[in-house]
């Protein structure tokens, strides 16, 4: 096992990386900005090193700081957390080249899963169902281009393979809006990406955003740890998550997650990953690859009793999987409500001091957060503050005790996100489970919520 680990990230992340590596008995570094000398997490880890000024671009995202901050402190691998260099295939290969171990996947294998249009070509050939559209890249000639549309049949969607997440997407409903479409989705992607390269699938009105978590070791073995519905969501930003998805059958669930285990042995998968589904008509369709450990992971640790985190850095250090996939039971229902620093229905920043900070506890109850008392949100980084996660035997009871748990907690100094939360753990559509995407953005549309304060 490794004697220390650099965490390459901030915030809550850091925070759970800590603590997973204190477990282990490993010892930590934690690198930080200047807006994050004061952070107690920065105080909890047996070694700091301030990398940079505020801006991300210049401490999160600054790899040769990250690089010396490891060979000032001896530090045998690097944990990326999620967001800022986490997928980043140069950083990953930086990262081993300068003798370090990267706690993730390969490099290539980021790089592959990077391009959107090569990891679905990757997990077609593995065996994962996806959503059918063009094979590959789209050819410049527009006639061909109009072939495929018609092919697939209207409306369609054009994706930037340099995407993902959300960014350079285009829904087509007709064949007259067919080429314009592709024309602009292009330039876009070559400006947002540096890469033209755009991709066409059948446009899923209505589905679900169902994902499975899986682990895989370097020795060819791997399980899947079910399934997270991440369809509460805003603008591409998670709201809430929950494990198991609602209403979904165990048995399919089982062969989706072998299809995302069997894909993981094919390809020589690393570490922890996530694949991300659209799930319509009872049916899963592969549409993207996450590389990292995810903001929502709590939710399948709950249910499955597996420190995610844990099983990153032991599966870095070279062991051999220790859990077969017979081993792995479902118990239970969580959910995770994302807690930010932000107007609860405009949803507009909201950073500084938080005055008064209380978190809730009992039966089921989980905070991952860096936050406390007097601790300041610097206003440069995301708004997540941290996460309340609730547990329980049923999704009822996961509800009541999240309920109660929102009831109880205390943010003053700054706004947060509680009241929305609270509100949709009584709303009647989350309340019957298995929403779509388009749910709660439908909901603020029709419903905006009271906007005093
Ligand atoms: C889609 C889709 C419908 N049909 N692909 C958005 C994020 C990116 N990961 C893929 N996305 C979508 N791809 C097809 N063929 C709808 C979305 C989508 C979405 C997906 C997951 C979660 C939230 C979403 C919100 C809007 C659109």
């Amino acid at each position: 096992m490794f004697e220390k680990i650099l965490i390459a990230n901030r915030g809550e992340i850091a925070l759970r990386v800590l603590r997973a590596c204190r477990e282990l008995g490993i010892r930590t570094v934690a690198v930080h900005s200047v807006a994050d000398t004061e952070a107690k997490y920065v105080k909890l880890a047996d070694e700091s090193v301030c990398i940079g000024p505020p801006p991300s671009a210049k401490s999160y995202l600054n790899v040769p700081a990250i690089i010396s901050a490891a060979e000032v402190t001896d530090s045998e691998a690097i944990h990326p957390g999620y967001g800022f260099l986490s997928e980043n295939a140069d950083f990953a290969e930086r990262v081993e080249q300068s003798g370090f171990v990267f706690i993730g996947p390969r490099a290539e294998t980021i790089r592959l899963m990077g391009d959107k249009v090569s990891a679905k070509d990757a997990m077609k050939a593995a065996g994962v169902p996806c959503v059918p559209g063009s094979e590959g890249a789209l050819p410049d000639d527009p006639k061909e281009v109009m072939r495929i549309a018609n092919a697939i049949g209207y409306p369609v969607i054009i994706k930037a393979a340099g995407g993902g997440g959300g960014r350079g997407m285009r829904v087509v409903h007709t064949s007259a809006a067919l080429l314009n479409a592709v024309t602009t989705t292009k330039a876009e992607a070559e400006a947002a990406f540096g890469n033209p390269v755009v991709y066409m699938e059948k446009y899923l009105e209505n589905p679900r955003h169902v994902e499975i978590q899986v682990l895989a070791d370097q020795h060819g073995n791997a399980v899947h740890l079910g399934e997270r519905d991440c369809s509460m969501q805003r603008r591409h930003q998670k709201v809430i998550e929950e494990a198991p998805a609602p209403g979904i059958d165990r048995k399919v669930i089982g062969k989706i997650g072998e299809r995302c285990a069997e894909a993981c042995r094919k390809i020589g998968y690393r570490g922890a990953g996530t694949f991300e589904f659209l799930f319509e008509n009872g049916e899963f369709y592969f549409i993207e690859m996450n590389t990292r450990v995810q903001v929502e992971h709590p939710v399948t640790e709950l249910i499955t009793g597996v420190d995610i985190v844990q099983a990153q850095v032991r599966i870095a250090a070279g062991e051999k999987l220790w859990l077969k996939q017979k081993d792995i039971a479902f118990r239970g229902h969580a959910i995770e409500c994302r807690i930010n620093a932000e107007d609860p229905f405009r949803f507009t920043p909201s950073p500084g001091r938080i005055t008064n900070w209380h978190v809730p506890g009992g039966p089921g109850i989980r905070v991952d957060s860096h936050a406390y008392n007097g601790y300041t949100v610097p206003q440069y980084y995301d708004s997540m503050i941290g996460k309340l996660i609730a547990a329980g035997d049923s999704r009822d009871q996961a509800v009541r005790r999240m309920r109660i748990a929102l009831s109880e907690m205390v943010i003053e100094g700054i706004k947060s996100n509680i009241r929305l939360h609270q509100n949709l753990m009584q709303d009647a559509g989350f309340v019957a489970g298995g929403t779509s995407i388009h749910y709660l953005e439908h909901k603020l549309e029709n419903q905006p919520g009271d906007s005093q304060d």
